[in-house]
């Protein structure tokens, strides 16, 4: 059995200027701005691209860019990247949530973002090396499928995607293959919700990309738990094998971070932390973790990847291992 540590210091710190972008620093009429994608550019400021949702309800993408990731924010003046339902009908209800990695072998960044489409959510994908123009590759998990992101190299020679699919199986992480981007092949089962009254039963999502760490790869993922009153969504932490990201090694049972601040309670969705990007600082162990606070702002919390690696080696259990890796 798995003693938990008694220690309950907060592995993630909330920033004192949150929230650090909201509708009112928008430079056209918005609804709200949330659940950002994060990146650094090559002369080492940040890139947030934001979902913005309008006053219809639809959203699209909209870049941000601050020298120090904190402040300072120049905003484009026009949405980045709208829906073209036209090509893409599957984004006729807006494009949200979108995640940034960059690859190294393509000198570019991929964007994957959801497609709200007639049939539900799905995943598209777009490559950019700038965040001005985007090449399209349209839709590339159908719906009802979201919260995805690449890994920045291959694995055995081929792209991975985290995504979450619904399945008769319920609302887990799935991680795919592909030799090119577009043709995804060899899924695999990652992570299960759990069941029950725990914290992530039913229904868990990747959160941010995850960071590759000598120990394998560490990624946060959101639970969502369902009360009488709405949804709770929280923070977990797990690590899987490097070349075998499908292999959970550890799996924290407590979630690590929720909705405490007044930001993260009461927005158009009270009870919201919803983090889709980080950046690393030059240490190589501080990260920024940019969040959707309750779908109306974007805060930011700091933590330390070893310090995080630290929490899952004293609250962590391999035990879904064995049963995503039978199925
Ligand atoms: C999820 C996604 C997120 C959103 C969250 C809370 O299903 O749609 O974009 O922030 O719900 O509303």
């Amino acid at each position: 059995m798995t003693v938990l540590s008694t220690q309950y210091e907060p592995l993630l710190l909330r920033h004192p200027a949150n929230p650090i972008l909201s509708s009112k620093d928008w430079p056209y009429s918005i609804n709200s701005v949330f659940n950002a994608g994060a990146t650094l550019l090559a002369d080492g400021s940040t890139l947030l691209l934001c979902r913005v949702e309008d006053r219809r309800g639809l959203s699209h993408l909209c870049a941000a860019r601050s020298k120090n990731g904190v402040d300072g924010w120049e905003i484009d003046k026009e949405p980045t990247l709208m829906p073209s339902p036209k090509e893409y009908p599957e984004e006729i209800w807006g494009i949200e949530d979108p995640r940034i990695t960059f690859v190294p072998e393509l000198q570019q960044y991929v964007v994957t973002y959801t497609s709200y489409s007639r049939g539900g959510p799905g995943v598209s994908l777009a490559l950019t090396k700038d965040f001005r123009t985007f090449e399209r590759y349209g839709v590339i998990m159908p719906p009802d499928d979201k919260d995805t992101a690449l890994l920045p190299r291959r694995i055995d020679g081929y792209w991975a995607l985290i995504h979450r699919p619904m399945t008769t199986l319920g609302a887990h992480m799935w991680i795919s293959y592909s030799p090119d981007l577009r043709h995804w092949g060899r899924h695999r089962l990652m992570l299960e919700a759990r069941r029950g009254a725990w914290w992530d039963a039913n229904k868990i999502g990747l959160s941010p990309p995850p960071i590759e760490t000598d120990r394998g790869w560490l990624v946060f993922y959101h639970g969502v738990r369902h009360t009488p009153s709405g949804c709770l969504y929280r923070l977990g932490l797990a690590l899987f094998e490097l070349e075998k990201p499908e292999k959970c090694l550890l799996r924290g049972d407590s979630w690590i971070f929720g909705p405490e601040a007044e930001y993260e309670l009461h927005g158009d969705v009270d009870d919201v932390v919803f983090p889709c990007g980080y950046t690393m600082n030059p240490d190589g162990d501080t990260i920024n973790i940019y969040y959707g606070a309750a779908d109306c702002s974007i805060a930011l919390a700091r933590a330390s990847v070893s310090s995080l690696l630290a929490w899952l080696d004293a609250n962590g259990s391999c035990e879904r291992r064995q049963r995503a890796e039978d199925l």
